[in-house]
This record gives C-alpha cells, sequence and structure tokens, in this order.
C-alpha cells in the first residue's frame, strides 16, 4: 500500500544517505566542511526545515540523526508524507556531497544547485504573473517527443520547468534548446537532483516570507499558498520517487502521474492522468494556475520563456544595429482622429530583401490616442519593448530608444516571420496591457534606411531630449505625490515600497513615472497614491502620509519608514532587490553589492550573505535593498550624509553607474572623479585594505560621524 511504499522509499534514500557521509567522513574527516555554492542558507532545505545551519560533515552526521526523527513509523498519511520531506532532506545532503572539496559535479546541460540570485531574479516575474508557474518534469516520458511536447507546451504558457532524469536526455536526444534563459532548467540525471528545485521554494520563503527558519509549519503553508510549483512523475514510480513525491505533496505541491499501477490517488494531491498530452491540463487545474493569454497574429509563438533566448551570429537571418545603423524605437501621443486603430505600415524593403546575416537600420514608431493618454506614459510604454518583442521566439531585442539591437533567426524567418509582425505584436500588447488609456493604436516601420534615419534624428531625438528635461525636474520636492508599490506582497506579505521621482522601487523595474502610469490603469492596484503630507523631518524624509499609507498596505506589520536614512526606519525589502547596502564600520562608509556579484565583500560576506541579512518586508537598519539607479540619486541614504558614505562597490557596478554618481558628487560635493575614490574588488576584499585605500585616496567618508 501506498504507505508502505512511502516508508520503503524512505529507508533506502536513508541508507544511501548514511553510507555516502561515513564514507565521506573516513575519506576527509569530520570538520571538512560540506555545503553548496553561492547560497547563504547551507543547507537551505535542512536549514529552512530545522533552523540549523549545517557547515561540516560532522555537523552532517549530526543532522542525519534529526533526520531520522522526521521518519515517523505510524500509518498517518500525513505523518508518511512528513517522512517524504525527511527523504527530501537526505537527497540534500547527497547532493552536497556532491559538492564537495569545490567540484563542480554538474556538466552542461544540467545545472544541479541553483544560486540564490536566481530566487532573487524569479521574484518580479512570479508576482505579475509573468512566469506563472513552476513545473518540474521527472523520470522518462513513454516517448522522447510526447516528453518535449510537454516541456513546449509550459514553455509557451512561460512556465519554468525544471527536468529531473530520463527526461534529460529525451530533450537532449530531440535537440531541444535549454537553458535558464528559455525557462527550461535540467537539474540532473539523478533522482536526488530534484532537491534543488525544493531548495529554491524553500529559499523563497526564507527571503521573500520572513519565515523563521525552523518553523516548519510556516514554511510548509508559505509553499501551499506562495509557491505555484507541480511536480509530473513519468511512470514507473519506484518507491523512491513516491516517497521524494510524498514530500512534494507535504509542501503542497501536486503530483501528476501516468502510473496505472500501485498507485493510489490523493485527491488534488496525487492525480493519475494516464494520457501524457493532458499532463499540462491537469497540472493547472490542480495548482490552480491560470494562463494570461495574448492571441498574436504571428507566425511562431510568442511567450516570455522566450525572453531571455540568445540568437548567435551564425543563426540570425538579419539584424538590426543601432550602434552602426541609425535606429529607433518610439511611443507617440496623437489626436484619434489621426489614427486607424491596427494599421501597420512597413516602409522600405521587407526581411526578404535584405541580404543574410547583414546589419541594417529600423526605425518603429507606435502611435497611440486615448482621452486617459498622457505624454508621460510614453516612456512607461517604450521601455516595455524590450521585454515584448524578446518574448518573440526567434527574435532578441536590447537596448531602447536609439542604441536597439534586434537579431531575427533564420528559423523565425523560414517560419514566415516578417517585418509587420514586429508591429501585430507591439499593437496586440498596448492594446492589452494598456487598455485603460489607449483607445487606438497604429505601427509605422521603417526598413528604409533614410526614412529610418530621418525618423531618429528629427522626430525621435527630439523627444528624447524633451523627455530628459522633464525627468531631470522630477525630484522628489517637485511633485506633490508618491506611490506604494506592493505587487511583492504576493511573495513578501508585509513589504511596501514607497517610489519617489528620486527612489525607484527596489527592484529597479518600477520608477515613479511607472508608478504612476499603473496607477493610472489600475487604479485600485498595486500602486497607490500617498499625497505628500505632514512632515515629521525632511532630512530623514519622514512623513506623517508616507508612514499611514506604509501602516495600511501592510496591514499594520510597519508603523513608519523614512525615505532617505538606512538606520532609522528604513525601508523594507521583500527580497528582489538588484543590490543592497550595508554599514563598514572601519570607514563609516557603506558597501553596496549588486546580485550579479559573485564575488566577496569588504564586509566578510558574499552578496547572498549580505542579502540574507534582509528580506521579507522586515526592517533591518544598517542593511538595505535597493535599486541600481538610486546609487546615484541625491537622496541616496541622504540622511546619513548621502553618497559621500559609499566605500565599496564590484568593478561592474561601479563602472554602470560611474557616469551619474560623478555627476551628482560633482554636484552635491564639488568632488570629481568620485568614483576613482571608490574600493572595489579588484582593490579591496578586506576592510583594512580598504581603509588603506580610501586613506590614500581622501575618501570623505573617513571623517564623517560614524553612523551607529
Ligand atoms: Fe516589488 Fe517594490 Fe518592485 Fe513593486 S517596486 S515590484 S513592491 S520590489
Ligand atoms: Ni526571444
Ligand atoms: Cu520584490
Amino acid at each position: 500500500m501506498l504507505i508502505n511504499r512511502i516508508f520503503s522509499g524512505n529507508d533506502a534514500v536513508f541508507g544511501l544517505t548514511e553510507g555516502a557521509i561515513n564514507s565521506a567522513i573516513a575519506e576527509y574527516g569530520s570538520e571538512k566542511s560540506v555545503g553548496f555554492p553561492d547560497t547563504a542558507y547551507c543547507l537551505p532545505c535542512y536549514y529552512a526545515v530545522t533552523g540549523v545551519k549545517v557547515k561540516t560533515l560532522g555537523e552532517l552526521k549530526e543532522a542525519l540523526g534529526v533526520v531520522k526523527t522526521l521518519m515517523t513509523r505510524n500509518h498517518e498519511l500525513d505523518d508518511a508524507l512528513m517522512s517524504g520531506v525527511a527523504t527530501a532532506l537526505c537527497a540534500e545532503f547527497i547532493e552536497a556531497l556532491k559538492y564537495m572539496d569545490g567540484a563542480t559535479p554538474y556538466e552542461e546541460p544540467c545545472y544541479g544547485h541553483l544560486a540564490d540570485a536566481i530566487i532573487r531574479e524569479l521574484g518580479v516575474p512570479l508576482v505579475t504573473g509573468d512566469i506563472p508557474g513552476v513545473a518540474v518534469i521527472l523520470g522518462s516520458a513513454p516517448t522522447a517527443q510526447e516528453g518535449v511536447d510537454l516541456i513546449k507546451s509550459y514553455q509557451a504558457q512561460g512556465i519554468l520547468v525544471t527536468l529531473v532524469g530520463g527526461i534529460i536526455d529525451q530533450a537532449q536526444e530531440l535537440g531541444l534548446k535549454m537553458g535558464y534563459g528559455v525557462r527550461i532548467v535540467p537539474l540532473g540525471k539523478d533522482v536526488t537532483s530534484v532537491i534543488h528545485v525544493v531548495s529554491v521554494a524553500l529559499r523563497a520563503a526564507l527571503i521573500f516570507g520572513n519565515v523563521t527558519p525552523g518553523d516548519a509549519g510556516a514554511l510548509l503553508t508559505y509553499t501551499a499558498e506562495r509557491v505555484p510549483a507541480f511536480v509530473n512523475a513519468f511512470k514507473p514510480i519506484d518507491d523512491v520517487i513516491l516517497a521524494a513525491g510524498a514530500g512534494a505533496i507535504k509542501l503542497g505541491f501536486p503530483v501528476i502521474s501516468n502510473e496505472d499501477e500501485g498507485i493510489v490517488e490523493v485527491p488534488g494531491a496525487l492525480i493519475a492522468q494516464p494520457d501524457v498530452s493532458k499532463f499540462n491540463q491537469t497540472s493547472l487545474e490542480a495548482r490552480n494556475i491560470k494562463i494570461k493569454i495574448t492571441k498574436i497574429d504571428i507566425p511562431v509563438a510568442f511567450a516570455s520563456a522566450f525572453e531571455g533566448e540568445i540568437i548567435r551570429r551564425g543563426d540570425m537571418q538579419v539584424e538590426f544595429d543601432g550602434s552602426r545603423i541609425d535606429s529607433v524605437e518610439l511611443v507617440q501621443t496623437k489626436e484619434p482622429s489621426e489614427i486607424e486603430d491596427h494599421k501597420i505600415e512597413v516602409i522600405g524593403p521587407d526581411l526578404d530583401e535584405f541580404e543574410v546575416g547583414s546589419k541594417n537600420g529600423i526605425a518603429y514608431v507606435v502611435e497611440v490616442a486615448g482621452k486617459k493618454m498622457q505624454s508621460d506614459f510614453e516612456s512607461v510604454f517604450e521601455r516595455k519593448f524590450h521585454s515584448w518583442l524578446n518574448c518573440i521566439e526567434g527574435i532578441m531585442h536590447t537596448g531602447q530608444r536609439d542604441m536597439i539591437r534586434i537579431r531575427v533567426s533564420k528559423e523565425a524567418f523560414e517560419a514566415g516571420f516578417r517585418a509587420k509582425h514586429f508591429g501585430e505584436v507591439l499593437y496586440a500588447k498596448i492594446k492589452n496591457e494598456f487598455a485603460a488609456v489607449v483607445d487606438k493604436c497604429q505601427v509605422k516601420i521603417y526598413t528604409d534606411q533614410e526614412m529610418a534615419s530621418k525618423v531618429r534624428r528629427e522626430l525621435a531625438i527630439p523627444t528624447f531630449d524633451k523627455r530628459d528635461e522633464r525627468i531631470g525636474s522630477l525630484t522628489d520636492e517637485s511633485v506633490d505625490v508618491y506611490y506604494t508599490c506592493i505587487l511583492c506582497q504576493a511573495f513578501s506579505p508585509s513589504h511596501v515600497c514607497v517610489v519617489t521621482p528620486e527612489r525607484l522601487g527596489l527592484c529597479g523595474a518600477v520608477s515613479w513615472l511607472d508608478a504612476k502610469a499603473t496607477n493610472e490603469l489600475e487604479p485600485a492596484g498595486a500602486c497607490q497614491i500617498i499625497t505628500k503630507e505632514g512632515v515629521i523631518d525632511e532630512n530623514l524624509g519622514a512623513y506623517e502620509s508616507v508612514n499611514a499609507a506604509v501602516k495600511k498596505y501592510s496591514q499594520g506589520a510597519l508603523e513608519k519608514v523614512t525615505l532617505y536614512s538606512i538606520m532609522q526606519d528604513p525601508m523594507t525589502s521583500c527580497g528582489c532587490f538588484e543590490c543592497i547596502c550595508g554599514i563598514e564600520p572601519f570607514s563609516n562608509g557603506v558597501v553596496i553589492a549588486n546580485r550579479e556579484y559573485a564575488g566577496m565583500t569588504p564586509l566578510g560576506m558574499t552578496f547572498p550573505e549580505l542579502a540574507s541579512m534582509t528580506g521579507g518586508g522586515v526592517q533591518t537598519p544598517g542593511f538595505m535593498g535597493h535599486g541600481k539607479h538610486f546609487i546615484a540619486s541625491k537622496k541616496f541614504m541622504k540622511a546619513e550624509g548621502g553618497i559621500e558614505r559609499i566605500v565599496w562597490m564590484p568593478k561592474e557596478l561601479k563602472d554602470m553607474v560611474a557616469e551619474k554618481l560623478n555627476a551628482t558628487a560633482k554636484e552635491l560635493y564639488g568632488i570629481d572623479n568620485f568614483t576613482d575614490m571608490i574600493g572595489d574588488e579588484t582593490i579591496a576584499e578586506d576592510p583594512e585594505t580598504l581603509v588603506a585605500f580610501l586613506t590614500e585616496k581622501g575618501h570623505p567618508a573617513l571623517g564623517m560621524d560614524p553612523m551607529m
């Protein structure tokens, strides 16, 4: 019977784990360290469930003793499921041992362990529904084709697909393009590698949910309610897979299988579906996942899963490259009478007429009209083009404004993709997402070189200049309202971002103009107006109205936040911040690290470790998540003295923000080339070397008051 089989799978895995730990200890000794790379939660699953971090083989052995106590043997289904969780923990131990001694156990195309950074990156797409769910496909499909069809069906819905076992070989056999960029992540071929996706779900609870490690009840509630994952397990289901599946069910993830022997259905949790072609539908129903569909008339697929797709030079039919040949993308507000809705015009040659592999110029102008349309929204729409065009299968888009670059793959071209299809996508998405303000829309696509150049020069550049002037004049003082953003509450129930002109949301994706547009489009949505009233302290950026809003939208979890301080009532973090800053006590400064940075900081912590200091919508003075653009803001920790406090950043980040940061430093403090005074990993990874460097450069932070 089901429960007995779970127990038997349980015992088998436990035995294997015990053996593996013992032989590792025999080889390396119990002091030897063990763990996964790029995570602050070692070992993540065990830590989440028990609250204890495991760092050495000796501790791992002790942990195994604890796991044993979770493997109860009474015949309650719920306890059997818990022992499934214990099985999962054993799998984590086995996987951790693979990484002993800095080994890199996984080879192309498999990923194995996934870094904390990936989870933070997943935050926003999961809340916006761009990634509506996470599929875990395990085992071998009846045929490779059926397996690949299933994977592609999820991919077309934007679902993140993880693969374990034989399905990976099947996908390779049919030449399926895989990788995080196209949302198909082969984890590993051993069944234990399934733990790497479980680890993502559990860390999400710690990172976003403010779940206390060791509070297993809260953890399981979080995964069941907020992580939209499910499992598709192909037959044959042996006892080990069944035990692991029991763990998944305990986490709230339904398991769908085509196994017809020896499986008892558990309603809503363990579901038999003999027809693999119906796995998709059955799974979405079981997990209650709704797919946003935009019907677009193009000959290739359109899904957010294709956003990260890379098109190599050899695979491209044609390229448009704004850095070489005049190109531009633009939204323009027009009078309704000037627009014929859904008119798409191509002015110039079509894609067939360009030489294969050639570089060209393109300009596309999306003209919109609507009673509620404001010119402030033009840039908000335009910024979406990147993501929309990227979602086309076989199209790659980078950059914005007149620095765009677009590649059309040979495959897309052969499928019939032509210039007008850019227009179809832009039209459909504008009408779909901005229906509240756009009544009519038409698109002009200029592939004629001279025309494109003229559009750029005479129409677009003057528009951009005017916009930049407007944005430059937008300061926190010059506006009457700020906005809340609570999109991330889907994951971080008490988190509220307060978005001002000079402080964008910590994810980097929501500026004041974006928030304004969101509010206009969806008056009852995530972005609510905060009228700036009741100054408490101008320097801290403390306002009664901001406090009231934060209290209201955090359901009372937060009493007050300041806009400009990282020490006093700082803004909270959900977890998907682009950067985190933290106090560096030896220099009176702050260190900033960005999510992409993999190395060490002078605080003795890596980005994931720093990031683990804050999140889940709680205030942690001294540490704060923020967007990249906030770094050059005049309001960046203004209460503590502003950007003069920045003493260290990863080189890549420093280069990225240098121009604007230096301009701010010059304007506020008369400092030239401020970034030359800021350390990076090539200069210092420890506080002593850093302080020596800062002293040599005469960095202003050294002379400032201590922050604590
Ligand atoms: Fe989440 Fe804040 Fe970004 Fe809104 S602005 S999506 S709440 S991080
Ligand atoms: Ni694409
Ligand atoms: Cu977030």
